[in-house]
């Protein structure tokens, strides 16, 4: 990128001319040759010594920069090969009017799908599990955690609660909970999702391969049988950088009305 190093740090010299603070000119020409796609995503930044050199600026204000960038997610560091353009992070746009599993959403995409187990086994009952899952405090809960991987990205980590008695060996749910779940009749039938924005925070981050602090959707989700019981109580953080809900919307009773008009 010797032409764009050019281009990206010649600016910087300029505004240092008119007395900007340097940090912020040499992060926003950054982000800027981001935006423009000057320099696009895994591209490498010269070396720290390069950029103080080229842009005339301090070590430590380069330094400055580039850690707030990483902080916003905009660049990555990698330990021993140096500092790169964020990879760029392809958004799910997901209906939220089909009752429809993750292994299915993301296979409808043709991406592949993995997880990572971070808890599966029987516990006591939460006073929450208890609430939505109709437990008694001498009943127990399954649950399933599963950080959710579609082509390599980490996506969501999801907690799943079910009934001990509907899921007695959690142990033995392979790459979908609801084909799990349909062996035994249990497949949920309806649900109620309740999304909320929030922030993630450092555990969470890190699992999730995004800075602390990055935007997140915590999504609830309670899915019940056709008889009506509750068969799963699912709390799940989402990416916010990867992830859209759709959800079509009709006007009340415009339909009826234009028919009865007819
Ligand atoms: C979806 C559901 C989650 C369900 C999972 C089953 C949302 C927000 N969550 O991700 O509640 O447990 O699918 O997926 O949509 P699986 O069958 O691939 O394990």
């Amino acid at each position: 990128m010797a032409d764009a190093a050019e281009q990206i740090f010649a600016s910087v010299r300029n505004a240092a001319q008119r007395g900007a603070p340097l940090y912020l000119q040499l992060k926003k020409s950054i982000e800027d040759a981001v935006h423009a796609g000057i320099i696009g995503p895994g591209d490498a930044l010269p070396s720290e010594r390069d950029i103080a050199l080229k842009a005339d600026v301090s070590r430590v204000t380069v330094r400055k920069a580039v850690q707030d960038l990483v902080r916003g997610g905009i660049l990555v560091q990698r330990h021993g090969s140096g500092t790169f353009v964020a990879p760029r992070v392809e958004r799910v746009e997901q209906s939220l009017s089909l009752l429809t599993s993750f292994t299915e959403d993301m296979a409808r995409r043709g991406m592949t799908v993995r997880s990572t187990w971070l808890d599966r086994g029987i516990y006591p009952p939460s006073p929450d599990e208890m609430m939505v899952l109709g437990l008694s405090s001498k009943e127990f809960v399954a649950r399933v955690s599963r950080l959710r991987i579609a082509n390599d990205t980490p996506l969501a980590i999801e907690r799943a609660s079910l009934s001990a008695t509907a899921l007695p060996d959690p142990a033995a749910v392979g790459s979908s909970l609801y084909a799990a779940l349909e062996k035994t009749g249990n497949r949920p039938v309806r649900a109620v999702q309740r999304i909320s924005a929030a922030n993630l925070g450092e555990a969470d981050a890190r699992l999730l391969d995004v800075p602390a602090g990055s935007a997140s959707l915590n999504i609830e989700r309670i899915s019940y049988l056709a008889s009506g019981k509750v068969i799963e109580f699912t709390r799940s953080i989402y990416r916010g950088d990867a992830y859209d809900f759709v959800a079509e919307l009709r006007l009340s009773g415009r339909a009826d009305n234009a028919g009865a008009a007819a």
